[in-house]
């Protein structure tokens, strides 16, 4: 309860910062996009990671508002790289499964995208499973509002969890990001590897990109080359950065 308070605390003393992951295309090895990753930078404790405190705000409803604070953030962001003349690259911003069933979402995505003027194609929204689990049919529809939009779809964490497929026909999926387990240990788990190539194929034959999540070794860029998957994520490219380090890092690297 002390965390609650604090993390509310925290929303409004901008205590919550918004560091950004790239992806690289495997093939030509360009930028294609960024991941926008919460943290908490805790006037005492230091950076706290958002597995520490999303499923607490989860629980309190407080990851609509926080949710609603990295969109925003995320959006100037993208406006602001693009006012500097960097290439304009999609931002993925992840969403939980409660602001699909009890938030605004589609309002604030409206809003913001008029606000910043950004293209709603610069925009991605990350979705887990989960959102199946949790009131499934506004969730489609919120969804289905979003695509309408013209906001990209990806989900993450793919092959974690426990659903039928069925809902990638329903919804206009654009990405799934093999989870970072897989890709782990893929050069050396034979059942890991037919797990990532499995996504892959599925992906692919529904006509979805694939990224791959975790990528640490060159060697595991190499793999997924040779598997014919789209784009690679991790700290073998780069950890996630604050925005200030990551506009060095995409001037340096262009
Ligand atoms: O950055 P890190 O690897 O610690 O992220 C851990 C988890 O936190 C990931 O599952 C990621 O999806 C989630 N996460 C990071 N930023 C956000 C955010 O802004 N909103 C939500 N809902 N989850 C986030
Ligand atoms: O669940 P989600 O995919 O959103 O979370 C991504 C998390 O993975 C982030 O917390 C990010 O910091 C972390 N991450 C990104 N790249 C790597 C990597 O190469 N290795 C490891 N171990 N973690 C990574
Ligand atoms: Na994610
Ligand atoms: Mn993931």
């Amino acid at each position: 309860l002390q965390l609650e308070a604090e993390l509310r605390q925290a929303l409004s003393n901008g205590e919550l910062r918004v560091h950004y992951q790239p992806q690289v295309d495997l093939i030509s090895g360009d930028i294609v996009g960024l991941e926008a990753l919460v943290r908490w930078l805790h006037p005492e404790r230091g950076q706290i990671l958002p597995a520490e405190f999303i499923p607490l705000a989860e629980e309190s409803g407080l990851v609509v508002a926080l949710g609603d604070y990295v969109l925003r953030e995320t959006c100037r962001q993208i406006k602001q790289w693009a006012d500097n003349g960097l290439a304009s690259r999609q931002v993925a911003v992840n969403v939980s499964a409660v602001q699909l069933s009890r938030g605004r979402l589609v309002e604030s995505v409206r809003e913001v995208l008029v606000e910043t003027g950004i293209s709603p194609q610069q925009l991605e929204l990350e979705i887990t499973e989960s959102f199946l689990m949790v009131d499934r049919d506004q969730s489609f529809k919120v969804l289905e509002e979003l695509k309408a939009l013209g906001i990209r779809l990806s989900i993450d964490d793919f092959g974690t969890g426990y659903s039928s497929l069925g809902y990638l026909q329903r919804l206009e999926v654009d990405k799934l990001k093999v989870d970072i387990s897989f890709v782990r240990d893929m050069t050396t788990n034979l059942g890991n590897a037919s797990i990532v190539k499995a996504v892959i194929a599925l992906g692919h034959s529904l006509g979805l990109e694939v990224v791959a999540e975790g990528v640490e070794e060159s060697g595991q860029a190499r793999y997924l080359r040779s598997l014919r998957c789209d784009v690679m994520q991790g700290f073998l490219i780069s950890r996630p950065l604050p925005a200030e380090e990551m506009t060095r890092f995409l001037i340096a690297y262009e």
